[in-house]
Formats: structure tokens, C-alpha cells, sequence
């Protein structure tokens, strides 16, 4: 497939953020066409994680607008740079907000997924080749985040962000598998790996601790044990595969030592997907002596310490962390979205909401008052 637009400017909508927690403006931009190693896409999808809320709302870091957001997505490649071999017009594809050179020590390391070239970056809003966005309005740049910008009809990715799929899969359901649910899952399945039959505690009942707990019943976990300030979310997270509950505040005493009695001595394995720093540290001592492992997930805040006494280490208790599930986005995703077409894993139960390109500002909204687990934006009518 040959595209009439390639080598050309593309004219269309985006959803631009022109300052932080203001509503998002729908916006005529020009996107420039990929220059060497970076493909341009035709966005067909998207939906909305934590991480756009958080940076929109510019907590904590340098404000960098005007911005267009947006990592989970799926698409179709409208054209490629120089230098691109793999992909071409017409692949389906899932673009990731880290991404994987294939030349690096870490990409070189079945280990790791931390990618030297392309591991998030969310300072920064250029293009990786000439530091320049390929967003502009009357010749103004609009920056790009975490190098996928999904919020536009078209956008620039670099190839190695770049995630190349089945193209029968629905782009509607496995674009979720961008982020979130991907982190989630690997998180379980890739780090803590519990074993058939053990027990599992999942510290967080939004999407990412939900796609852990998903991981767990896969696994073969045989109790696994929701963790969550908020009751309300106990009666969803069933359909998850949780198959008990504790809600820290229903005790006068730590967390931890309530599922250290529940379980006997500790859970085998525990996943933290809040990024509370309280949770962190229950979530670690809440393992079992000799062979538990706990993986921390969620983000934390810039001045958090964690603390915890050493004889927990030295009791055998393991303490690890992962981001995006430890998948490598290219070699790995086309793997889970195949686990997604052979009906092993289900996407559709984290989808909650769908809303058109013009109602962006609403996914916004069911976020802020935490409705939900994922909403999808539909870029095309
Ligand atoms: C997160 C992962 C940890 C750093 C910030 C971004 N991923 C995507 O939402
Ligand atoms: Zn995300």
C-alpha cells in the first residue's frame, strides 16, 4: 500500500493542551512527515492512563506545553522514514511510551526492557533525530509526550516505539494493551510469577493492579487478595479473579500483618500498583520469609523514602520492580495481543467507557473522579 500523503505535511485534528489541567482544545495541527528511522501513524484509537492525567495536571515536574498527550493507542502506519525496514504502510501497530533499539546492553539482555535510547523520557517533548517536534500550528511547535502523542488522528513515532501486530486483532480492545494492562499482567507474569496454586496480594484495584490480578489467576494463583482504601471497588474486581478482600482501614493495625495472619506466615507473592509509599513497604512486608517476592509497580513521589527494618531482607523476603511488565513493547506485545485472540486473556472487562475524539475532555473527567478503569476515544466517526 502506497500512501498519497507520504513525504507530505498532514493537516488534521489533534487535542492540544495548551496549559495544565485546562480542558483539552481540539486543534487543526500540521504533522511533518517522519524523517530517518521514525514512521508516521494514522491513530485509529486511544485510550486514557494515569500518567496523561498526572502530567497534564503538571504535578511535580516541569510544565512543558502547549502538549499533545496520549501513550495508549493502536493504529495503522501511514508512512515511514528512511532507514525503516520493518515496518510498513498499512501495518497495524501499537505505539509505547518506552521503547526497544535492539542494539543497547539492555535490549541485548533478556532481563531487561530498559532500552538506553528509548526508555521514557517525560521531559522530554521533541523528537529524538533533530530535537524538533513534528507538531505546529501557523508554524508554532506543539510538543509531543513520552514520544507517541496519541491525541492526533496522525502522529511521529520512532520506530523503536513501535510495536507491529496481528492485524486481525481489534484495534479497539488491544490498544489498551499500550500501557496499563500490559504493565499490569507482566508485572505478575514476568517478575513475581507465582506459582500454580500460591497466593498472591494485589496492592491497588485500578486497571494496572486488576491486570496483576488477571496475571495471578493465569498463573494459577489459587487465592488472590485484593488490597484497596476503597470498598466500592471490591465488588468489580471479582470479575478479575480476586478472591478475597482486606481494606486497610477496617483494622487498627498495619496491613501487613493482617495478611501475614490470613495466610499464614505471609503471601507467597504481592504486586503494589498505587504508587503510595505506605503500600510499597506493607506490600514488602507482607511476603513470606524464605521465598517471598514483592514488585512494585506504581509510581512513587519524588521525595518518598522506603524504609523497612533489614532483617526483612535477610529473612529471605525479595524486593524488585518493573515498569511496563518487564515486556520488551516490540519483541514481546505482538505475544499478548496473540494471548488476547486465543480468548486467554479478556480486555474487554477493563473497558468501561467510549467516547468520540470531540468528548476527550470527558475521559478527563471519568479519571478525576476515578469511574471506571478504561475509557476509549475513538479518533474516527
Ligand atoms: C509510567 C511508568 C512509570 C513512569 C511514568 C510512566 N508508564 C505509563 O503510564
Ligand atoms: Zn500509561
Amino acid at each position: 500500500m502506497v500512501s498519497t500523503t507520504a513525504g507530505k505535511v498532514i493537516k488534521c485534528k489533534a487535542a492540544v493542551a495548551w496549559e495544565a489541567g485546562k480542558p483539552l482544545v481540539i486543534e487543526e495541527v500540521e504533522v511533518a512527515p517522519p524523517q530517518a528511522n521514525e514512521v508516521r501513524l494514522k491513530i485509529l484509537f486511544t485510550s486514557l492512563c494515569h500518567t496523561d492525567v498526572y502530567f497534564w495536571e503538571a504535578k511535580g515536574q516541569t510544565p512543558l506545553f502547549p502538549r499533545i498527550f496520549g501513550h495508549e493507542a493502536g493504529g495503522i502506519v501511514e508512512s515511514v522514514g528512511e532507514g525503516v525496514t520493518d515496518l510498513k504502510p498499512g501495518d497495524h501497530v501499537l505505539p509505547v511510551f518506552t521503547g526497544e533499539c535492539k542494539e543497547c546492553d539492555h535490549c541485548k539482555s533478556e532481563e531487561s526492557n530498559m532500552c538506553d535510547l528509548l526508555r521514557i523520557n517525560t521531559d522530554r517533548g521533541v523528537m529524538l533525530n533533530d530535537g524538533k517536534s513534528r507538531f505546529s500550528i501557523n508554524g508554532e511547535p506543539i510538543y509531543h509526550f513520552v514520544g507517541t502523542s496519541t491525541f492526533s488522528e496522525y502522529t511521529v513515532v520512532h520506530v523503536g516505539c513501535v510495536a507491529k501486530i496481528n492485524p486481525t486483532a481489534p484495534l479497539d480492545k488491544v490498544c489498551v494493551l499500550s500501557c496499563g494492562i500490559s504493565t499490569g499482567l507482566g508485572a505478575t507474569l514476568n517478575v513475581a510469577k507465582p506459582r500454580k496454586g500460591s497466593s498472591v496480594a494485589i496492592f491497588g484495584l485500578g486497571a494496572v493492579g486488576l491486570a496483576a490480578a488477571e496475571g495471578a489467576r493465569l498463573a494459577g494463583a489459587s487465592r488472590i487478595i485484593g488490597v484497596d482504601l476503597n470498598s466500592k471497588r471490591f465488588a468489580e474486581a471479582k470479575k478479575f479473579g480476586v478472591t478475597e478482600f482486606v481494606n486497610p482501614k477496617d483494622y487498627d493495625k498495619p496491613v501487613q500483618e493482617v495478611l501475614v495472619e490470613m495466610t499464614d506466615g505471609g503471601v507467597d507473592r504481592s504486586v503494589e500498583c498505587t504508587g503510595s509509599i505506605n503500600a510499597m513497604i506493607s506490600a514488602f512486608e507482607c511476603v513470606h520469609d524464605g521465598w517471598g517476592v514483592a514488585v512494585l509497580v506504581g509510581v512513587p513521589n519524588k521525595d518518598d523514602a522506603f524504609r523497612t527494618h533489614p532483617i526483612n531482607v535477610l529473612n529471605e523476603k525479595t524486593l524488585k520492580g518493573t515498569f511496563f511488565g518487564n515486556y520488551k513493547p516490540r519483541s514481546d506485545l505482538p505475544s499478548v495481543v496473540e494471548m488476547y485472540m486465543k480468548k486467554e486473556l479478556e480486555l474487554e472487562k477493563f473497558i468501561t467507557h467510549e467516547v468520540p475524539f470531540s468528548e476527550i475532555n470527558k475521559a478527563f473527567e471519568y479519571m478525576l473522579k476515578g469511574e471506571g478503569l478504561r475509557c476509549i476515544i475513538r479518533m474516527t466517526a
